[in-house]
């Protein structure tokens, strides 16, 4: 364990910021959003930053929209000057004294990335979690510069969720939502109001969590400047600072009230397991999780004993009662996740401790609670939550099309390792190339990959209407979380696996490995789906030596879209690739 760091800001000084709501309702469903170069405080003790926002503020304004309501947004493309954020790879992992470069703020001995300097303010939004046609999707190539709009328009014929917006553009979508390019985006229906859900302020709070790092002077003083840095080791950003709303480890004053918590993972690459803290001992039996990404779960769950998994783009609709606290108490809420992540628990007990920069979690500190004097306010949570959906049974799978991919990595002399998502078809018996094999029981399968990378020909052609399975094999060390835009899905299961890769195994496209269902000897984890994971996903957490499947189907819109890591370095070098939605009447028509 590296000795802890001291803290150069201040810890609970600000205020928790919310955002500006902007409810699309009141503006006849029109909203006109522009996409500029701001200054942003991240904290009291902090100069201010220039950044890229929505509306030019960080985040961008809450949108809040009504189910069946379709909202038209015109995203007004107003960036001036050159990307905001200080873009370099340190020569070294560590410093002097042993403590990882990305513990630390500055530069770290790194140049400026001169490329990443040149960008000058391409965008395209994504609606993450929308159930939006082809066109208005965010396609990560169709970019509008300074100077362009794009008039983009969203059904909303979906259930009520926590969405987010965010910059999509392709090879530096690390960048855009960096410098601030993310926002929320609610959508509200009926159901949640016949639960009498707490909406809007001051119980209902959006909480959207960031690291962010920033830039030294001469004098060794934080600069405001964003610094997105990564090292010859580790090709993600894992920045040390925890922003909330925009703020360095805020506080929040809260009444003895119950309170809904509308979470979003909005990191570039950090997955977090949170702890809430009274007194240095977790209280999590405070929490009880009502939503996940695409909305309400059928019942109410507890969080893990461990704390709540979050990875980038993952959300949580949470109640957090506050009642039976005396004015005056104090509750943190921790992170205890190392970075990267690879699914290794972490004792709640122990969150008081996670502070480990050797793990590059220098600073566990999320953001604080204060109890305030005020009315107490408990709610009682209902036992059923949403009516809409069921666990698939396994007979409405049968005959669905299996889809299997295998994530992997590629180490490369001299330039960061390529991270790619291989598309496996099976290999005719003439086959006599690399071949995945995973062996299941008896039955052994030949794959061999069709594509890896984003511009190679896409080989997923969903019909609209049919049940999918995807199987997403995990051949590399991290925990790896899997969006597909479009339509949700269900977890269908995760099953431990033991996998060997041969020398030179990996190859630009091709890849050779033995793949078994077994649990390998190193294996610690349990890989379970957690209650709440069994509602409405659109992003999966896939951990080292796993297989996950999936159940998805596309229903209403056909299309081109993208799927994708959402860990942003990952997304952006090469793990992301294209799908298109077929009406069935096509596919015979197709070569
Ligand atoms: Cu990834």
């Amino acid at each position: 364990m590296t000795p802890t760091l001291p803290a150069p800001l201040a810890p609970f000084a600000d205020a928790l910021p919310v955002p500006q709501r902007l409810v699309a309702t009141r503006q006849n469903g029109r909203l006109s959003v522009p996409i500029r170069a701001g200054a942003h405080r991240f904290h009291r003790d902090l100069p201010e930053s220039a950044i890229w926002g929505y509306d030019g503020t960080v985040p961008g304004p809450t949108i809040e929209t009504e189910r069946g309501q379709p909202v038209t947004v015109q995203w007004r493309n107003e960036l001036d000057g050159a990307l905001p954020v200080a873009v370099t790879t340190a020569p070294k992992a560590t410093d002097a004294s042993g403590v990882p470069v990305q513990c630390v703020p500055g530069l770290s001995g790194g140049t400026p990335d001169q490329h990443a300097a040149a960008l000058a303010g391409y965008t395209v939004v994504h609606l993450h979690g929308g159930f939006t046609p082809a066109a208005y999707d965010g396609w990560a190539e169709n970019l509008f510069a300074p100077g362009q709009d794009a008039i983009f328009h969203y059904p909303m014929g979906q259930r009520a969720a926590l969405l987010w917006y965010h910059d999509h553009v392709m090879g530096v979508t690390r960048f855009g939502v960096y410098a601030g390019l993310a926002g929320l985006w609610i959508i509200r229906d009926q159901r949640e109001r016949e639960l009498g859900l707490p909406e809007g302020p001051p119980f209902e709070v959006p909480l959207l969590i960031q690291d962010r790092n920033f830039g030294l002077d001469e004098d060794g003083r934080l600069t405001g400047q964003l610094v997105h840095k990564t090292d010859p080791e580790v090709m993600e950003a894992f920045p040390p600072f925890t922003v909330v709303n925009g703020k360095v480890w805020p506080l929040l004053e809260v009444h003895p009230a119950t309170y809904r918590f509308r979470v979003l993972n909005g990191c570039n690459a950090r997955t977090y397991r949170l702890v809430l803290l009274r007194d240095g001992e977790p209280e999590l039996s405070r929490i009880t999780q009502i939503g996940t990404d695409q909305g309400l779960l059928r019942t109410p769950a507890r969080v893990p004993p461990g704390g709540l998994v979050l990875a980038s783009a993952e959300r949580a609709d949470l109640l957090v009662d506050f009642s039976g606290l005396a004015p005056g108490s104090e509750l943190t809420l921790l992170n205890t996740a190392a970075a990267p992540f690879d699914g290794a628990p972490f004792p709640a007990a122990n969150a008081r401790n996670a502070a480990d920069p050797g793990r590059m979690l220098p600073y566990p500190h999320v953001m604080s609670f204060r109890v305030v004097a005020g009315p107490v306010a408990r709610r009682a949570i209902p036992g059923e939550l949403a009516t809409d959906y069921r666990p698939l049974a396994p007979g409405a799978l049968a005959g669905a099309p299996r889809r299997t991919i295998a994530l992997v990595e590629r180490e490369l002399d001299g330039e960061p390792n390529m991270l790619t998502m291989r598309e496996l078809v099976i290999a005719g018996d003439d086959h006599t190339g690399p071949v995945v094999t995973v062996t299941d029981g008896e039955r052994a399968t030949r794959y061999r990959a069709a594509a890896a990378h984003f511009e190679d020909a896409t080989t997923f052609f969903p019909v609209l209407g049919r049940y999918e399975v995807w199987q997403l094999i995990n051949l590399t060390g991290d925990t790896h979380p899997i969006h597909v835009h479009l339509d949700p899905f269900q977890v269908l299961s995760r099953r431990p696996i033991r996998y060997h890769i041969p020398e030179h195994g990996i190859d630009d496209i091709a890849i050779t490995a033995a793949v078994t269902f077994e649990r390998d000897p190193g294996d610690e984890l349990d890989h379970t789906i957690d209650d709440n994971e069994r509602g409405l996903k659109d992003t999966i957490r896939v951990n080292p030596h796993e297989i996950a499947e999936i159940a998805v189907r596309f229903t209403t819109y056909a299309g081109r879209y993208m799927y994708h890591c959402h860990i942003l370095e990952h997304e952006d070098r090469d793990m992301m690739r294209p799908f298109v939605t077929m009406p069935a009447e096509l596919m015979p028509f197709m070569a």
